[in-house]
């Protein structure tokens, strides 16, 4: 599945602040980490629970308690994925969390080198919820997913970001049609320069200069 949240006024309003190019980097960061908490806030909704039977102070009820939600990897691609991290692990506090580093080279090819790889085992109940703000071109996290399975078979492998283009989808989706993709808005279209339009910028720059 891919997920957008376009019906979300408040999802929204967040993402129009850090769409415009006057919003600087404070801002800007607790944008990103709003949207972390509040896309994860979404997605316990897909995920499931328990039943039990507690006692309030005066008769028995059911409830749930927490299962996907306790069993969750977080891999944040930095840099700009850090404060998204942030928000996310408010929701998924027994989060284990995963480092990577990701630079993608020049037009036309993209290259991607990675220096950096830090992820934990990764269970099969685990849901591993892949961080990055902009999925443009799609090779980022074509390489990062590819790291990932390494490192085990989860129940769920989620892509989670703040923009998309319709072609990093397709290209995610082709090579892994397992993967479920979470973003607030798909956008338009990539540029040349493998930027999303209308976009953000680049969202490392905008976070952390
Ligand atoms: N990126 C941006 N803004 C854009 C497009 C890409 O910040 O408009 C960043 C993404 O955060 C990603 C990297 O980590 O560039 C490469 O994206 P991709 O082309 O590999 O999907």
């Amino acid at each position: 599945g891919v997920y957008s949240f376009e019906d979300s006024p408040f999802l929204m309003e967040i993402l129009t602040e850090l769409r415009n190019k006057h919003t600087g980097a404070i801002e800007f960061r607790k944008g990103l980490v709003k949207l972390g908490r509040y896309m994860g806030y979404e997605l316990t909704k897909t995920m499931d629970f328990e039943k039990v039977e507690i006692e309030t102070p005066l008769e028995k009820t059911e409830g749930i308690i927490a299962k996907d939600r306790k069993n969750v990897v977080i891999v944040t691609v930095l840099r700009a994925a850090i404060p998204l991290m942030e928000g996310l692990i408010k929701v998924f506090e027994h989060a284990r969390v995963g480092i990577v580093s990701a630079s993608r080279g020049k037009a036309p090819k993209f290259e991607i080198e990675m220096n950096y790889i830090k992820i934990p085992e990764i269970k099969p109940e685990d849901t591993v919820i892949i961080a990055d703000p902009m999925i443009a071109t799609g090779s980022t996290l074509l390489k990062v997913i590819e790291e990932v399975k390494k490192y085990g078979t989860p129940k769920r492998l989620i892509v989670l970001g703040v923009l998309a283009a319709p072609e990093g989808i397709s290209r995610i989706k082709g090579a892994y049609p397992e993967v479920e993709v979470f973003v607030t808005k798909i956008d338009r279209e990539l540029n040349d320069h493998g930027y999303i339009l209308p976009g953000l910028g680049d969202a490392g720059d905008r976070a952390f200069g």
